[in-house]
């Protein structure tokens, strides 16, 4: 069993995301922290695997890749298949929308409050732009809280990689001090899913 590379510090959502997945599907990691306080990530030997300068990035014997949804997709694929990936079209494009809507919708409408109220940089962002990302986060989550009324996980009935990919977004929101709405199939599936061994390793708490 070839040993996987993940680079990037834990801290980050989509590094979590890579450390969920690769969790889930019993792929032994060694994680290298990089970014942030650690810093490294603009230096010529990790800009040549990713020259985006950014984590997470995943190597798995010659393989790099980048972008962390990417990375959740190639774990899946290559070492979940039956598990978290699922083979059936429908089901997979459920998936890869929520994963999208991850990286498109929701992160984006999450960021400014996090950097403003957890990492302390007020000076980035306006009260305006703090409120508004409440307010827009809290929109988002009333979307996922209505999809998970009538079903367990995100694709459906069984759990798999657009869980892994959203619950990281619901766990910075849930432990943020902020006044949220009450979302009570939300509330379930995230404490099912965070629930999960794999999970347990990647969400730091508290929250940083
Ligand atoms: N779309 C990219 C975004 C990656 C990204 O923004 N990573 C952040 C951390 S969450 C980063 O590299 N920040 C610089 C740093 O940590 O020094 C992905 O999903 O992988």
């Amino acid at each position: 069993m070839s040993m996987l590379t993940i680079w990037g510090r834990l801290s980050s959502i989509n590094v979590q995301k890579a450390v969920w997945a690769a969790g889930e599907v019993g792929q032994p990691f060694e994680r290298i922290d990089i970014g942030g306080a650690f810093g490294g990530n603009r230096e010529p030997a990790y800009l040549a695997k990713n020259p985006n300068g950014q984590i997470p990035t995943l190597e798995d014997g010659e393989l790099c890749i980048w972008e962390s949804n990417s990375i959740v997709r190639y774990l899946a694929a290559r070492y979940g298949a039956g598990w978290i990936w699922d083979e059936d079209p429908a089901v997979r494009a459920e998936a890869d929308r929520w994963m999208d809507w991850m990286l498109a919708e929701l992160q984006p409408a999450l960021t400014p409050a996090f950097w403003v109220l957890i990492r302390k940089a007020a000076d980035r962002y306006s009260p305006a732009e703090l409120a508004a990302s409440i307010a827009k986060t809290e929109a988002k989550l009333d979307i996922l809280d209505a999809h998970l009324a009538t079903r367990s996980f995100l694709a459906g009935e069984r759990f798999g990689m657009a869980d892994i990919t959203v619950a990281p977004g619901a766990h910075r929101w849930l432990n943020m001090p902020v006044e949220r709405a009450p979302r009570p199939h939300l509330q379930r599936w995230f404490e099912t899913v965070s629930a999960r061994p794999a999970a347990k390793v990647a969400l730091l708490l508290p929250i940083a």
